[in-house]
């Protein structure tokens, strides 16, 4: 579903109060400290990507539903726009939408609901008081995937996992680095200030559910479920987090579906040999940039994405300027599709 404006304002309001409300600030800025100063350790590793961003996002969500208590967490679903993401309503300069691009030399965001100076992106006046919120839109080639690329990425079977958590991660990574800019908040260790950390992790998470409700075997991947270690910083396992329906906590959690889901579910339906068919733009590229950027530290994603490109690449690539209307958006011809 689309939000409503007040579903928005409402949205835009919890974060805000989260942030500067004595009440609430404290639990936010321990939540964005934990992200930040752990950074480099576990939180991106492919074990904690998933599983610990899932317990992440539930305490992020948490915190807002203390403010407006029926609020949940909002995804946005960029694989729909993803050759030119920074063009919707999302990036106005209105009270219920996330803002511009940033501006000056320094890239700071100055318009919307957390521009400077009225919005600092950390409270307090400790350690990260003074960073400044910082967006660099890379309008031309943003590097996400495609929802058709997407519902490739969805068709390996569970004894692929590997391959399919590599290349989700580097997807990730391309949002966060690329996509946003080298020298944006989202680029660093200090992406979880960025409000639009969590539309992105929020739908990361529901690519996740969408691989997982395929079947117990996807759900209950061994990889997960034989760790014997609590994901770092908590007391849970990652088997706790592994299934949306029954989360630690009893916490039950569905992805409400957006008005493009049909198109998600069309190309669900296909097989890997019918989805290459499909016209479109080829998979983005992931250069080591973006592993660095991100500390991962693991030049390998590098290789396995190269190799799932090759492996896996349209038939009948086409280029931007052969794409029109809603289709230039979302990176592929909905016809060919729809005659499928
Ligand atoms: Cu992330």
């Amino acid at each position: 579903m689309r939000l409503t404006t007040e579903e928005r304002l409402q949205y835009i309001y919890a974060i805000k109060t989260a942030r500067s409300d004595p009440r609430y600030s404290k639990k936010f800025y321990d939540l964005g400290y934990f992200h930040t100063v752990n950074f480099c350790k576990e939180l991106h590793c492919k074990v904690s990507l998933l599983p610990w961003h899932r317990w992440f996002i539930l305490q992020y969500e948490n915190l807002l539903r203390e403010i407006v208590p029926n609020i949940t967490l909002v995804y946005w679903d960029w694989s729909m726009v993803m050759a030119n993401p920074f063009n919707i309503d999302l990036w106005d300069d209105n009270d219920w939408s996330f803002g511009g691009n940033g501006d000056g030399v320094n890239n700071t965001v100055i318009t919307g609901p957390f521009k400077e100076p009225e919005w600092k992106m950390v409270p307090g006046v400790g350690r990260f008081s003074n960073l400044q919120f910082k967006r660099k839109f890379n309008y031309t080639y943003p590097g996400l995937p495609s929802a058709l690329h997407l519902a490739i990425l969805l068709k390996l079977k569970p004894n692929e996992a590997q391959e399919f958590l590599d290349v989700l991660l580097g997807w990730h990574n391309n949002f966060h680095s690329k996509a946003f800019g080298f020298v944006s908040t989202m680029s660093d260790e200090y992406a979880v200030w960025a409000p639009e950390f969590f539309l992105h992790h929020a739908f990361l998470d529901k690519c996740w559910t969408d691989w997982q409700e395929q079947g117990y075997d996807y759900q209950f991947l061994p990889f997960f479920t034989d760790q014997t270690r609590h994901m770092y910083g908590t007391h849970y396992l990652p088997i706790d987090f592994v299934d949306t329906k029954y989360q630690q906590g009893n916490v039950c959690v569905t992805y409400e579906r957006s008005k493009q889901e049909w198109i998600h579910k069309l190309l669900r339906n296909l097989t890997i040999d019918q989805l290459r068919d499909i016209r479109g733009l080829t998979f983005p590229p992931f250069e080591s940039e973006q592993v660095r950027k991100l500390l991962t530290n693991h030049s390998t994603y590098v290789d396995v994405i190269a190799e799932f490109n090759r492996k896996y690449k349209l038939r009948n690539p086409i280029t931007l300027d052969e794409l029109d209307g809603t289709d230039r958006e979302r990176g592929f011809r909905i016809h060919d599709l729809i005659e499928m």
